[in-house]
C-alpha cells in the first residue's frame, strides 16, 4: 500500500485529492493546522464521505521541525503540497503572512524532504495567477510570468524553489500550473461559489442581490475533481516536470452569472450590484490555459463542462440552504 501526505487537506483540493487517492488504495495522511474549530474545518472531508478514512495529523507549513517529524513518522511515497494562503485579496491585506505560508512554506517542506524523505515524490500547487499580466492569450509552460498580487509573487517563489530543488538535488519534484478550478466545495469567498450561493439564497427568497467587483475579468474554470487527477498523474511519471492544467476555455464573471442565474430561471441583471471596493488594486484580466503538454504526456483532459459544474454548484447550494430552512 502506498502512502501519501497531503498538506492543505481541509481545503477544496485536499478533499477531492483525498477521495481520489483513497479510491486508488493509498494510505492518506492529511496534515491540518491546529484549529479551535476542527469539527468545522473538516466539513469538506465529511461532505465527500472520507473524513474517517484520512489519517489527520497536526502540522503547519511554517514549522520545519514538525514537517521533518511527520515525514520521519509516516514515510510517505508521495507528498502533495496544497497548503497555502490561497485567497488573492487577502494577500494585499496580509502580504507578509502570504509570503511566509504560500512562498516559503513549500521551501520548508522541500527542506524537510531533503532531511527525511529525499526519495519521496513531491507535487507543488502552482497557479495560473503567476502569469498575471501577460500579452500572450493562451498560457503554456513556456509563457513568461508577470505576477500581479503578493499571492502570485509568493507562488512564484514556491514554483521556482520546486524547479530548483529538482535541478539542484535531483528530487522528484513537479509543479502543476493550475488554472482556476471550482466545485461545490469551493470557499465561499471565491467568485464562483459566492455567485452560486447567492443564486440559491435569492431563489429561496432569502436574499435579493449579490455584490461583485470586476464583471469583465475572464477565467479558465475547470472542476476540482478533474484537476486533482492531473496532480496524481504528474507523480506517476518517471521524470518530474511542470505542467499547465487548464480547460482551454475562458469565461467572464458576467457570463458565469448569466449561466448560474438562468439555471434557476432568474435574470442576473436584476440581482447583481457592482461594488467599487471589490475591484482589486491590480487585476488579472484574462486567463486561458494551453494544456496540450498535460494531454500529450499525462493523457490528462478535463471531463466536466462549465455548464455541468455550474448546475452542480447551484444544486448543492440550494440543498444547503433548504436544509438550513427546515
Ligand atoms: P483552499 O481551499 O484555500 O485550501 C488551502 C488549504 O491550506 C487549507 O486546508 C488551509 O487550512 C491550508 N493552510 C493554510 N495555511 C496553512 C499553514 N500555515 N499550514 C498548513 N496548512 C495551511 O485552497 P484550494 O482551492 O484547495 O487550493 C489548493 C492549493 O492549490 C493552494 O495552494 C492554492 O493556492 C493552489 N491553487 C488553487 C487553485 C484553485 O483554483 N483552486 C488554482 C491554482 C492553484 P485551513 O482549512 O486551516 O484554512
Ligand atoms: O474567484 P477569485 O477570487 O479567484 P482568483 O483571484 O482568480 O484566484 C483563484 O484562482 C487562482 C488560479 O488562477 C488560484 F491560484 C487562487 O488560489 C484562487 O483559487 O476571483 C476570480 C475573478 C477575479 O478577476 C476577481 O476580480 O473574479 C473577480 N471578481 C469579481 N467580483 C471577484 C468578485 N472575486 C471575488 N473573490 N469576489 C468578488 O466579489
Amino acid at each position: 500500500m502506498r502512502t501519501c501526505l497531503i498538506t492543505g487537506v481541509t481545503g477544496q483540493d485536499g478533499g477531492y485529492l483525498s477521495q481520489f487517492l483513497l479510491r486508488k488504495g493509498y494510505r492518506v495522511i492529511g496534515m491540518m493546522r491546529r484549529s479551535a474549530s476542527s469539527d468545522l474545518v473538516t466539513d469538506r472531508l465529511r461532505w465527500l464521505g472520507v473524513a474517517n478514512d484520512v489519517r489527520l495529523v497536526d502540522g503547519d507549513l511554517l514549522d520545519l521541525s514538525c514537517l521533518v517529524r511527520l515525514l520521519q513518522a509516516h514515510e510517505p511515497d508521495e507528498i502533495y503540497n496544497l497548503a497555502a494562503q490561497s485567497f488573492v485579496p487577502t494577500s494585499w491585506s496580509q502580504p507578509l503572512l502570504t509570503a511566509q505560508v504560500t512562498g516559503l512554506g513549500p521551501a520548508h517542506l522541500l527542506e524537510a524532504m531533503r532531511i527525511a524523505s529525499p526519495k519521496a515524490r513531491f507535487y507543488q500547487a502552482s497557479s495560473s495567477e503567476m502569469f498575471g499580466k501577460v500579452a500572450e492569450p493562451r498560457r503554456s509552460e513556456n509563457t513568461p510570468f508577470y505576477p500581479r498580487s503578493p499571492y502570485a509573487v509568493a507562488k512564484l517563489h514556491a514554483h521556482w524553489i520546486t524547479v530548483n530543488y529538482r535541478e539542484s538535488f535531483g528530487m522528484h519534484a513537479s509543479s502543476g500550473i493550475q488554472f482556476n478550478h471550482e466545485s461545490p466545495l469551493r470557499g465561499i469567498e471565491f467568485v464562483t461559489r459566492k455567485i452560486t450561493d447567492a443564486v440559491a439564497r435569492i431563489k429561496l427568497g432569502l436574499a435579493h442581490e449579490v455584490q461583485l467587483g470586476n464583471m469583465e475579468a475572464r477565467r479558465d474554470w475547470g472542476h476540482a475533481s478533474d484537476n486533482v487527477r492531473a496532480m496524481w498523474l504528474m507523480l506517476q511519471q518517471d521524470t518530474p516536470d511542470d505542467y499547465v492544467v487548464a480547460t482551454g476555455r475562458t469565461t467572464s464573471i458576467r457570463e458565469f452569472c448569466r449561466l448560474a442565474f438562468s439555471y434557476v430561471g432568474l435574470n442576473y441583471e436584476n440581482h447583481v450590484a457592482v461594488r467599487q471596493d471589490l475591484i482589486r488594486p491590480a487585476e488579472v484580466d484574462f486567463l486561458l490555459g494551453d494544456a496540450r503538454k498535460a494531454k500529450a504526456k499525462l493523457g490528462w483532459e478535463p471531463s466536466i463542462t462549465l455548464e455541468e459544474m455550474v448546475a452542480e454548484m447551484v444544486d448543492a447550494d440550494l440543498v444547503r440552504h433548504k436544509t438550513r430552512l427546515r
